[in-house]
């Protein structure tokens, strides 16, 4: 049975603390109060001189009520604004000792409870969720030792080298100064010049324009640390570290024109999936890994470690698995948690340090400086998400916002508290930099170990499949599709060139500007390798290959087989997918037998893009298409172009037939055909053990790209 630091639980861990000491009372205890805690007789009228007469300065209780109704709201992070957060537990899978000292990653029987906040960087509080943009993926850890904060993004590099580039890319990739658009994305002039006047941006553009820009859910992505760390062993031995976090549903995407209609449809599609998969008990799940470079091994690489804009390729270096997180508890108040949750790179604990990243560096500047102006004062670590479990005793005092009455002597060294709190010293405990012998001139100067931005551009393009690199065309075609001034346009196709040509050839193609003037062949600086570990059409991204939480949509309508949809619910239920009956309107539908069908939600309320797949039950086939003014059929093209799984049965495979897709699909009497992800049997009655294997098949992996292209 596991153990939980300091005794608590792991799903109650991080909130009880606020429960003990910080959490308002108990609304149903007792009548409205003012923040003095007098009770309050009436709130719907204020005060005033007569029933027609003038409002009071008298009634406290209605400028009380404005004035912190007027000061709800703090500045929203200046990146990073838009973000979800949950808690859950950290526990390894054997002891790090070989390696760190940290003592979260010591003893697989301690779980160590964390909060995570998941976000996109360039837009607002309230900008939609599904816009093309990195992911943040933060977690902290509230260990034994003190707070860990792993401040990590959903891709593996970064834009820039150095950190003070930062304000000049967070500027550019904003919306433009004069008229604050585009929201949420990146598709401007100000970010591609930027991005063509800095060729260091070029490999994380690549990723930016690949489907890692769009995840289907926080569930299904990766995260990364991105820095190389360094972690530190009980004698002081260090031992070079890259974290990756690797969720079990495996990593899957939107495609580009389904994450734009959701933006519409449901802007809060990833904070809502996240929110409903913990209430709904299916926990995510990561499993944390490490890639270890020993230090005499620091320059073996044709790349930089400390270079953020460069990868460790997995087949160089295997990743190891060290443990496993699981987010069980949704927040109970966004503001208070999501919202106040403050990370920091620098927040470490002893067995975890540094590296010279000068990127990593000046993140250790920024992250507390910010902090202070967005949460008001130096006093944030009291807030309750932000407090350690480890026991905080400092000569820090008062400041906005202080909410610890401390006593005794506020100095180091004093004799008057007992010389209190002391110093660690030598001991073990104590957090101790990682010795490291530094000398050089002073010099604003980039090594030359960082000056090359292509190659490993070049090596994520040919690990690429066809569809993922068609879909990175078409991203890079889009977005500069949208820059309005040519030369921008141009400056980006002549960088393209050096990660490859065919790919700057397609692109300059789609945007109408001449095709790069390198000849056709590899450019110089590109090379042959590849790094299979990156696709997303690789083994290595599949997860557990289980088709947990999927959203299938079954489509009914008047005369529908009730039973054959029972059965499917059954099946497909019992592997964990959520199955919806949709039809024109909410209650119930008449079934082919007679019996009632329970409707899910009513078919315009939702769309094809909210759902992974969709099934044509046994039923009216004229019906099902043209549903709710057309919505069916809209419903089953919308799948079809963005490669979702389409089942139909019965009846329903004549709905299909219509989209006259090029799929085979089924013959009469000839069972199940399953072709790009369309698995079709016109069997009426319920479906076959076959028809369901192949169907969950189809979900479980995702999306059929190489489907043949919808005629019609
Ligand atoms: Fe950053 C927030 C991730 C480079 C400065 N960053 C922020 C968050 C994440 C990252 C996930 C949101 C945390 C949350 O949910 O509250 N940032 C990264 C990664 C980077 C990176 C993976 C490169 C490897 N960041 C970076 C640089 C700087 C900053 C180079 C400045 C020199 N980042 C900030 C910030 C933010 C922030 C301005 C805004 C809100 C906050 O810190 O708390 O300080």
């Amino acid at each position: 049975m596991a153990e939980y630091v300091s005794g608590h639980q792991p799903r109650e861990d991080a909130k009880q603390r606020q429960r003990d000491s910080h959490r308002a009372a108990d609304p149903a205890g007792g009548p409205l109060t003012t923040d003095q805690g007098t009770a309050v007789d009436h709130t719907d009228d204020a005060l005033q001189a007569g029933e027609r007469g003038p409002t009071l300065m008298e009634d406290f209780h209605f400028r009380e009520k404005l004035t912190r109704f007027d000061h709800e709201r703090i500045p929203e992070r200046v990146v990073h604004a838009r973000g979800a957060g949950a808690y859950g537990f950290f526990e390894p899978y054997e002891s790090c000792a070989a390696f760190t000292r940290a003592a979260f990653l010591q003893d697989p029987s301690v779980r160590t409870p964390v909060f995570v906040r998941f976000s996109t960087v360039q837009g607002p509080r309230g900008s939609a969720d599904t816009v093309r943009d990195v992911r943040g993926f933060a977690t902290k850890f509230y260990t034994s030792e003190g707070n860990y904060d792993l401040v990590g993004n959903n891709m593996p590099v970064f834009f820039i080298q150095d950190g003070i580039k930062f304000p000049d890319f967070v500027h550019a990739v904003k919306p433009e100064p004069h008229n604050e658009i585009p929201t949420g994305a990146s598709a401007h002039d100000t970010l591609w010049d930027f991005v063509g006047l800095q060729p260091e941006t070029t490999h994380m553009m690549m990723w930016l324009m690949s489907d890692r820009a769009i995840p289907r859910s926080y569930r299904t992505m990766q995260g990364f640390g991105v820095h190389t760390f360094r972690f530190v062993d009980a004698e002081g031995r260090g031992t070079f570290v890259k974290f990756h976090w690797k969720p079990k549903l495996g990593v899957h995407s939107l495609v580009w024109d389904e994450a734009q209609e959701t933006m519409g449809r449901d802007p809060d599609f990833n904070r809502r999936d996240l929110w409903m998969a913990i209430e709904s008990g299916e926990y995510p799940e990561y499993e944390l890994g490490v890639q270890l470079v020993p230090e005499e091994d620091e320059h073996s690489f044709d790349f930089d470690l400390l270079d953020a804009t460069k990868i460790i390729p997995e087949e160089q270096v295997p990743v190891r698995p060290i443990g496993r997180m699981v987010l069980d508890t949704n927040p109970d108040n966004f503001f208070a948690e999501t919202e106040q949750v403050a990370f920091h790179t620098a927040n470490v604990v002893p067995g975890i340090d540094f590296t010279n990243d000068p990127l990593l560096q000046a993140r250790n500047f920024s992250y507390l400086d910010t902090q202070l102006l967005r949460l008001g004062g130096p006093n944030f670590a009291q807030i309750p998400v932000n407090r350690p479990v480890a026991p905080v005793r400092t000569h820090q005092r008062d400041g906005f916002h202080q909410h610890e009455i401390h006593r005794g002597a506020s100095y180091h060294k004093n004799s008057l508290s007992g010389g209190c709190p002391v110093v660690a010293g030598a001991d073990p405990q104590a957090f101790q930099h990682y010795t490291e012998r530094v000398d050089g001139a002073k010099i604003r100067k980039r090594s030359a170990s960082f000056q090359d931005h292509y190659t490993q551009a070049s090596l994520f393009w040919n690990s690429m499949s066809d569809w993922e690199r068609q879909h990175i065309v078409d991203a890079f075609r889009f977005e500069l599709g949208k820059v309005g001034t040519v030369s921008i346009r141009q400056r980006v196709v002549e960088n393209l060139v050096n990660v490859d040509t065919e790919l700057a050839r397609s692109v300059a193609e789609g945007i109408g500007v001449s095709p790069p003037a390198a000849p056709a062949g590899q450019a110089p600086s590109a090379t042959d390798a590849s790094s299979p570990a990156l696709s997303q059409a690789s083994e290595n991204l599949r997860g557990d290959g289980s088709v947990r939480t999927r959203q299938i949509a079954v489509l009914a309508t008047e005369g529908v087989d009730g039973e054959q949809i029972a059965g499917l619910q059954d099946a497909l239920g019992a592997e964990g997918a959520v199955v919806e009956v949709l039809a024109p309107h909410d209650g119930t539908v008449p079934g082919a037998g007679g019996g009632e069908v329970a409707v899910t939600r009513a078919l315009p309320t939702v769309a094809s893009v909210l759902y992974d797949a969709v099934i044509l039950p046994d039923g009216p086939a004229e019906a099902l298409a043209s549903a709710a003014g057309g919505a069916g059929l809209r419903f089953v093209r919308d799948a079809y172009r963005h490669g979702k799984p389409i089942g139909a049965l019965g009846s329903g495979v004549g709905t299909l037939a219509t989209l006259e897709p090029g799929v085979r699909l089924a013959a009469d009497g000839g069972g199940t055909e399953a072709d790009h992800g369309v698995v079709t049997d016109r069997s009426a009655g319920r479906a076959s053990d076959t028809f369901v294997r192949a169907f969950t098949d189809a979900v479980a992996a995702h999306r059929h790209y190489a489907r043949p292209p919808m005629q019609g």
